[in-house]
């Protein structure tokens, strides 16, 4: 890439909220993190390396969240509506993010801001208000307790319809380790415990509002390349079904495939996968999907069930419906809502429900426990009402709030049915039949997250493929997926469902920037910000095993019982030697820890320095 300073793409300052000292700065966007980390969470990670101490507390005030966009976000591009919000996770302990859409990173920009960086706590819950440039912290005692709906809905009354909001509720105030935030009423980022964080600095919600321009290298290309992809992505013979289900197509898919995780992924094939599907889901349909800013297109599902409306994707129906052995779409649609409503992240509920099952069928937990809930699969009424008790941290509520690494230390036999990596649990495809699916999960940077590499689909067309292609693939996706998409702030389903050419991105990148990216640069960026991140968590565990970068237990030992593809678990020895390569093909040593040379390659040679400070020496 030319080492010329961008001339668009970015507005060029980062907001800075000190909450302990209710002041705000507002600085320069350095030109490095630009130039080589590009924006979203190439900035958190760096940012977070850079300035937070070795192991600190995540709950305390030396934690910072940041919101960062990308130099796309807010511009005439295809999905350029994202933004990405990180921090330490409470969860994991280690590094995590989320990426959301709606209208928050956009306006932001327009607000005249790549990035906001939290630190500190507040005394008595606030709410951060930013218009144009300037900045303000608000009491917000009245609306400690809201949920996301009521927050959202109060704020923008008292703000302006047009301002953004992206809030915590109950499940972030009470520090539930998987809250997130929730934005747009519906688009949640941050699964593993953004929101706990956000609640542990008692601040409610950050509203923004602007109205600035965005400065842009060569806008009218941008606009042409739009209107041509709009219309390449409307003719497409998937946009009809996908403008009906958006993601909910994939039920009954992950269902023919052996992949849908059923009965805490004890089984891959749910007898009712029908009674859950896209096609039930259209029946309650309030209007066609709706989308997020510049989306060509929109994949929110917005449903009316009973009084409710509410937003259904895969990933929740799989994790609340068929993970609990639960068939009443209208059940699961409210525990949706409660999820949204409360600001908790839908995966790691329905995986934490689904094991706290598993232990109550096994009798491992009892009903005098669980306060007499009958907390067995398919029972729809025990696990709303288990929702309510981890919300509100009641009885063994507070336990589950903790996530599934706490239910293992507490009910130590559940570590052979815990389905989680790096304590964070597992999203919605089941991986008996997919050990590349397995390796993505497991060496996913923020713990287990399909986003990183959605690989089963490529893993399940092409079954012959050898390991060595399967382990370069696998590291091409997450770079393009975990480095390019989560760096630039748009969404990536128009290149994954649609499969509009990634060339668009770079050109939309060059006609923002003016910078001669090129594709080879965009994947340095990505080897780049995966080293810092793997850096940060081998800087905040003091050191690194191999067995972090392991799937659960159950997939190895556990065969599949029932379905087409009865009998199938992964082999462990395959999964080490793809272990092995993977770390081979990332310039890790076998042990996973990125060697020096690997770093002065990237140019991260303070990296290095910032290990050894922390007296990590890395190996060369
Ligand atoms: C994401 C994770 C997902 S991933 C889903 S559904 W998915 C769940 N959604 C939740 C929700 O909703 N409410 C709730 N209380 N918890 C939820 N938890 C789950 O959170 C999302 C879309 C989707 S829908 C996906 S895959 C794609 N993700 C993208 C990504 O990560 N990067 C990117 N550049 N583009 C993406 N496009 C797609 O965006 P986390 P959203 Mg989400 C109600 O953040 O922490 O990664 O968790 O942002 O605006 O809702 O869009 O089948
Ligand atoms: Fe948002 Fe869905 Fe469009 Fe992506 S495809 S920008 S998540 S509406």
């Amino acid at each position: 890439m030319s080492q010329l300073d961008p001339k668009g793409g970015y507005t060029g300052k980062i907001l800075r909220v000190d909450l302990s000292r209710r002041k705000y700065r507002i600085e320069e966007t350095p030109r490095d993190l630009m130039i080589r980390f590009l924006g979203g969470r190439g900035f958190i990670a760096k940012i977070l390396l850079d300035e937070t101490a070795p192991h600190i507390d995540p709950l305390s005030p030396d934690n910072k969240v940041i919101f960062a966009t990308g130099p796309l976000t807010g511009l005439p591009v295809a999905g350029s509506g994202k933004c990405v919000v990180g921090c330490k996770s409470p969860e994991s302990g280690g590094y995590c993010d989320g990426n959301f859409g709606g209208y928050f990173g956009p306006m932001l920009k327009y607000a005249g801001f790549d990035a906001i960086v939290i630190e500190g706590r507040s005394e008595r819950p606030v709410y951060i208000y930013v218009e144009d440039g300037q900045c303000e912290i608000v009491n917000a005692d009245d609306l400690w307790g809201s949920t996301t709906s009521v927050c959202e809905t109060t704020l923008k009354e008292r703000h302006g319809r047009e301002c953004a909001v992206a809030c915590i509720g109950p499940a972030g105030e009470n520090l539930v380790k998987y809250a997130n935030v929730i934005h747009d009423y519906g688009r949640a980022g941050g699964r593993p415990g953004v929101g706990a964080v956000l609640g542990s600095k008692k601040l409610k919600a950050i509203v923004v509002r602007g109205t600035g321009e965005i400065p842009v290298h060569d806008l009218d290309s941008l606009i042409v390349m739009l209107r041509d992809v709009v219309r390449k992505l409307r003719d497409s013979q998937f946009y009809d079904t996908w403008t009906r289900q958006g993601t909910m197509v994939t039920i009954l898919w992950s269902n023919e495939n052996s992949c849908l995780p059923v009965r805490n992924f004890r089984e891959a094939v749910f007898e009712n996968a029908h009674k859950i599907s896209g096609e039930v889901m259209e029946k309650f349909l309030k209007y066609r999907t709706r989308g997020c800013f510049a989306c060509p297109t929109p994949c929110g599902n917005l449903c009316r069930f009973g009084k409710h409306v509410v937003e259904l994707d895969y990933e929740q129906v799989a994790m609340l419906g068929a993970n609990l052995g639960i068939d009443d779409m209208l059940h699961v649609a409210y525990m949706v809502k409660l999820s949204d409503e409360y600001g908790m992240d839908t995966i790691s509920l329905g995986n934490v429900l689904g094991l706290a099952m598993e232990l109550y069928e096994r009798g491992l937990i009892t009903s005098e426990d669980t306060g007499g809930v009958e907390l067995r699969f398919g029972n729809a009424e025990a696990a709303t009402q288990m929702i309510e008790m981890i919300v509100h941290r009641k009885g063994i509520g507070s336990i589950l709030a903790e996530g599934v690494a706490k239910l293992v230390e507490k009910y130590p036999e559940a570590r052979k049915f815990a389905m989680q990596c790096k304590n964070v649990e597992i999203s919605a495809y089941n991986c008996h039949i997919a050990p590349g699916m397995a390796l993505a999960y497991a060496t996913s940077p923020i713990g287990a997250h399909h986003k990183d590499a959605w690989f089963i689909s490529i893993e399940l067309k092409n079954p012959d493929m050898s390991i060595e292609e399967k382990v370069q693939k696998l590291i091409w996706m997450q770079n393009i997926r975990g480095g390019l998409f989560e760096c630039i702030g748009t969404c990536r389903l128009q290149w994954v469902e649609f499969g509009l050419d990634l060339d668009y991105y770079i050109r939309a990148l060059r006609a923002a920037t003016g910078l001669e990216i090129t594709l080879s640069d965009l994947m340095t960026i990505a080897e780049r910000v995966y080293n810092v991140i793997r850096c940060y968590w081998i800087r905040e565990l003091g050191h690194w095993k191999r067995e972090y970068d392991y799937p659960p237990q159950r997939w190895f030992e556990e065969p599949l019982t029932s379905g087409p593809r009865k009998g199938a678990r992964i082999d462990r020895e395959t999964y080490e030697k793809m272990l092995q390569l993977y770390y081979k093909y990332r310039g890790w040593t076998e042990d996973g820890v990125p060697r020096k040379e690997t770093l002065r390659k990237l140019g991260l040679e303070d990296i290095i320095e910032a290990l050894r400070a922390s007296d990590i020496e890395l190996p060369d």
